[in-house]
């Protein structure tokens, strides 16, 4: 198949997700076509049948804010057209599902058919398309597209309430590439000493470190745990709450067992060396980053919230408790990580899950099947 995929390239899960799918579906012969605003970060350029689509933006002096949108849905028409695709699959409802249909629109008038396949991932439907300023348009969005698939159950759900839309949603949850994301050895001998000293456990916290994250639980449970043990963590990512997790990490005196990595290209080779992810989220649709990290032979602790108990079952691969409870999430981490039979236990029970669940090779079939439900679709 030919596919146009649209996303936000930058650090966000749904521009991993979509570009692993990319990469993936590339792998499998299918001729891919980014049309994004920026390279998305995790192609490196190299890869056979995927090709790169940037979508340039008109500067006016008149305009406050460059209409991006039309300049999307103009490229992914003209991409459409030029390269014969056969569908074009959005990331993130907000606004590339009516990009896509605007496109759609644009080839209909000239006879040529474009289905379009809409994945919603989050905020999308949590946050930003329930702000009045886009609730009916993302609303119009999701109806009109030809298929549209959710990350879990949890935001199916969420979207048929929240929308109160009818339109069946297909769940296809995250995925991982087992074979890239695995536990390394070879890898940890040499790198591990680098973060952490022999006799230190090491923790770690992958995200874009935007509130809903709650970067702050984070280093006030890590705080808790390098009071009774020693430890370390890693902090890989970047964004908003950054500054406060440094100034958070020196009040309570431990800035420097902290590594403020930012952001990563190779997290597959970072987080095999840890013990254990802490994810303190507000709100996780699914949790890509516990999924990447326990693929990786590091279960997490994380939050009862959205689609996460969907991932992580709740003392066997990993532990979950109530947004904002620190002081549990602490206790708990110290037991664990004192409790070698039953940390290699849940180490051992996450990589499992990933495996036997959410690897690559099954999801991936799964959206090729629904490409091809949507394509013969009369
Ligand atoms: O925050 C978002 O909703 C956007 C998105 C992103 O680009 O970071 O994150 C969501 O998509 C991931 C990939 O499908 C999910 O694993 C995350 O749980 C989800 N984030 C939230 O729901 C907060």
């Amino acid at each position: 198949m030919k596919i146009g995929i649209t996303c936000y390239p930058t650090y966000g899960g749904s521009g991993v997700v979509a570009t692993e799918l990319g990469i993936e579906l590339a792998a499998r012969g299918h001729q891919i076509h980014f049309i994004t605003s920026s390279a998305p970060f995790r192609l490196t350029g190299r890869e056979s049948n995927i090709h790169f689509h940037q979508v340039e933006i008109f500067h006016y002096p008149l305009f406050e804010h460059p209409p991006y949108d039309l300049a999307l849905a103009t490229r992914m028409a003209e991409v459409a057209e030029f390269y014969e695709l056969d569908l074009l699959h959005v990331h993130y409802a907000v606004p590339h599902s009516v990009c896509a249909y605007l496109a759609k629109q644009m080839l209909a008038a000239r006879g040529i058919h474009l289905p379009f396949i809409t994945t919603l991932h989050g905020t999308d439907i949590t946050l930003v398309g329930l702000d009045r300023s886009y609730l009916p348009i993302t609303r119009f969005g999701i109806e009109q597209s030809d298929g549209v698939t959710a990350i879990s159950s949890y935001l199916r759900e969420r979207t048929h309430q929240a929308f109160q839309i009818t339109k069946a949603i297909e769940v296809i949850r995250n995925f991982v590439n087992c074979d890239v994301y695995q536990p390394r050895p070879d890898l940890i001998a040499e790198l591990r000493p680098g973060y952490a000293s022999p006799g230190e456990k090491l923790l770690v916290h992958l995200s874009n470190f935007r509130p809903v994250k709650r970067v702050g639980d984070v280093i006030e449970v890590f705080a808790r745990v390098a009071r009774a043990l020693p430890a370390r963590l890693m902090l890989i990512g970047d964004g908003p709450d950054r500054s406060t997790a440094e100034y958070l990490a020196r009040r309570l005196g431990v800035q420097d067992r902290i590594h403020f990595l930012g952001k990563q290209d190779n997290v597959n080779e970072l987080l095999p060396l840890a013990d254990l992810m802490l994810m303190p989220s507000e709100m996780e649709s699914f949790g890509l980053a516990a999924l990447e990290a326990m693929a990786c032979h590091v279960p997490a602790i994380a939050t009862r919230v959205g689609g996460v108990a969907e991932l992580i079952d709740d003392g066997t691969n990993g532990l979950l408790f109530e947004v904002g409870d620190v002081e549990a999430m602490a206790q708990n981490a110290i037991a664990l990580l004192t409790d070698s039979v039953r940390l290699e236990a849940m180490r051992d029970a996450a990589r499992c899950t990933a495996q036997d669940h959410f690897c690559a090779s099954t999801i991936i079939t799964r959206y090729e099947a629904y490409y091809r439900q949507v394509l013969e679709r009369p």
